[in-house]
């Protein structure tokens, strides 16, 4: 029996003795290794946090003290050394969650896997025990190089610096990297402190000399400690950056070496002010393919091979990569076009523009909020940019997409991946509220293709139009075959038409990835001798007169999306008949219920939400039975 298995509780991990520590890294990483290529996740995170996260429960008593992971997709080594050792299911309905999860642990706080939110977490957290008169109790919150580039950390950090939030110890495990290399100014501030020559040396001589020597050497090397700040001004006048607002800054330290970042979190621990803790750690840490994989360092993986690191299975064709090659295309056309990413050029696509044209794709960090303004001053610059995100981090940007770029006209097209219902990352993953949201925004037009020509066609159309916001938005995960139309009416696609005369007329609309459902709904209504037409309105935002026209013009309407059916395509699309004087019984909306959806397989979430075939077409049988007794069935 390992070390791990023996473990029950962060305080069994207190007893260890320093070559216990080193054992039990070692049996981690064998076990992330082992389990997350069997179920895929994030492997090269946790693989650079296992001292890190072993010296933090040393240091802290958690749930007693709080300790905050932003992001939370570094958390696996938390989960280990806090009780959580099956793995085996890891992301999917019956297993742990991908993220921290407060269902799971009281050890867990913060399950929103947005970034750059656990700055804010820890200064609320810390100002409520201190009002609270639980002054005894300290608050950790964990952040990484990148999470560090988005606004909301630094908007806590300024309030941290200013507060009463003497129990906050800042951990910035900076591993240089977010997916791709981190950018910006910041991350070139970190790299100097991480990098300063002279200071690194005076680090290993204090480590391996004056630690040694007993308790004076100690002494002396806490010391030197205390002169830091004074050293790293002398040779590197930025690196006061963190003192100068206000918030005490101890490092950078070695994150592998566990008593160092023990030592440091002990000494910030007693500092009682808000600290810094610079670590430095390296993403993949210990598994040789991450460690070679200087692209992304296995960030996320899907199943692998877990000595090679290579995919179980060759991956498909997907809709990121119809984007990646179209966008190509239209830059090589249309030199005005630049692209945006939010520190996702690899995962979004834009890895080959960027090759390309590497002066027209602009990484800006984890920052959704900048990139929306920033693309509207390029588009009124003469530019038309692409700002390519996952459909769930658009969120964020609402209000700059709404003020900045709908308000002041500006052309910028969005390209949101991963849109709809995504499922094993959980709650916070969904790309589920783009629709409702962008529903909202005057102007803003929103196409949802349905396969890989209708992708190709919303993009061209897209980058076309100059004067407002357009949305392209697609699922996550492979495509299926082209289907292709019948006939056009005014914009919309008729899929398919089932004819009955004398029957009741059905228009099923199918908005995007829910196409292939409608068409299914389709045949299974005309099997039972209803006369059906199936549509896709390919724009769906806004609705479109030509969809709203059919829609009169049927006896009864059925819409699915993956989108929350509350203001989704379906809704708008009903309020716009009733106001045309239509029935609303007449109409039938599926898609998302307003609800935080725990994790699974997207499958599994589609069956569970009734959004499968068999089950709509059901539902429609029933609805028409109700409605008008003599409809036929089949
Ligand atoms: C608002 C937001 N945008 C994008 C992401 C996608 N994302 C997840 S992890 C990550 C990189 C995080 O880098 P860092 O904080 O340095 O952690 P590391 O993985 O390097 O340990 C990104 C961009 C996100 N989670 N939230």
């Amino acid at each position: 029996m390992g070390l791990l298995d023996r473990l029950r509780s962060p305080d069994d991990l207190k007893r260890l003795t320093p070559g216990q520590v080193t054992e039990l890294a070692a049996e981690i990483r064998t076990f992330l290794v082992e389990s997350v290529s069997r179920t895929g996740g994030h492997l090269g995170p946790n693989l650079g946090v296992v001292e890190l996260t072993i010296a933090l429960h040393r240091v802290f008593d958690s749930p007693h003290d709080t300790l905050v992971f932003d992001t939370g997709h570094q958390s696996y080594v938390h989960k280990l050394l806090t009780g959580r050792t099956d793995f085996s299911a890891l992301r999917r309905s019956d297993g742990l969650s991908g993220y921290p999860s407060r269902a799971e642990s009281p050890h867990d706080v913060v399950e929103n896997s947005h970034a750059s939110t656990a700055l804010s977490w820890a200064d609320g957290i810390a100002r409520a025990y201190r009002l609270r008169g639980e002054d005894d109790r300290h608050v950790v919150a964990v952040v990484g190089d990148g999470a560090l580039t988005g606004g909301m950390a630094w908007e806590a950090l300024n309030n941290i610096a200013d507060g009463d939030d003497r129990g906050v110890v800042i951990v910035v495990n900076d591993n240089g990297r977010s997916y791709a290399p981190t950018i910006g100014g910041l991350a070139q501030h970190l790299t100097v402190l991480r990098t300063t020559q002279e200071y690194e040396h005076l680090l290993t001589w204090g480590k391996t000399t004056l630690r040694r020597s007993g308790p004076p050497g100690r002494l002396a090397y806490d010391a030197l400690h205390g002169l830091k700040k004074g050293l790293k001004d002398v040779v590197s006048p930025q690196a006061g950056m963190f003192e100068d607002l206000g918030i005490k800054y101890l490092g950078p330290v070695d994150g592998h070496d566990e008593p160092m970042v023990e030592h440091a979190l002990r000494r910030a621990r007693a500092f009682g002010g808000p600290v810094i803790v610079h670590v430095i750690t390296e993403k993949g840490r210990g598994y040789t393919p991450a460690e070679q994989d200087v692209a992304d360092r296995f960030h996320a993986v899907g199943q692998i091979h877990p000595e090679t690191g290579l995919p179980l299975a060759p991956s498909r064709f997907g809709w990121t990569g119809v984007f990646a090659d179209e966008i190509v295309r239209i830059a090589r056309r249309r030199p005005d076009v630049v692209a945006l990413t939010a520190a996702m050029l690899q995962p979004v696509g834009l890895a080959p523009m960027a090759a390309e044209f590497p002066d027209r794709v602009f990484d800006v960090g984890i920052a959704e909020q900048h990139a929306a303004t920033s693309a509207a001053g390029m588009a009124f610059a003469g530019l038309h940019p692409v700002v390519a995100v996952y459909a769930t981090f658009l969120n964020r940007a609402f209000d700059q997409v709404l003020m900045d770029v709908a308000m002041h006209r500006a052309g910028v097209t969005f390209v949101l991946d991963r849109a709809g219902l995504t499922g094993d990352d959980g709650a916070s993953h969904n790309g589920m509220w783009d629709l409702a949201l962008l529903s909202l925004v005057p102007g803003l037009r929103l196409a949802a293709p349905r396969d890989e020509a209708t992708l190709r066609d919303a993009l061209r159309t897209a980058v076309d139009v100059d004067d407002a916001p357009t949305v392209v938005r697609y699922p996550k995960g492979a495509l299926g075959e082209d289907l292709p139309a019948l006939d056009e009416v005014d914009g919309v696609d008729v899929l398919a038409r089932h004819r009955a005369e004398g029957s009741t007329r059905v228009l099923v609309v199918g908005v995007g990835a829910m196409v292939p459902t409608a068409l299914a709904v389709g045949e299974l209504l005309a099997a039972h001798g209803l006369a059906v037409d199936v549509v896709d309105p390919r724009w769906a935002l806004p609705v479109p007169a030509a969809l709203v026209k059919l829609a009169g013009e049927h006896d009864h309407v059925v819409t699915l999306e993956d989108g929350l059916v509350d203001g989704g395509v379906g809704t708008l699309l009903g309020q716009r008949l009733s106001v045309e004087g239509a029935s609303a019984s007449r109409m039938q909306s599926f898609g998302v219920p307003r609800r935080f959806l725990p994790h699974a397989s997207r499958d599994e979430l589609v069956e569970r939400l009734h959004l499968t075939a068999p089950h709509v077409a059901g539902e429609v049988l029933a609805a028409l039975s109700r409605t008008a007794p003599a409809a036929p069935h089949g």
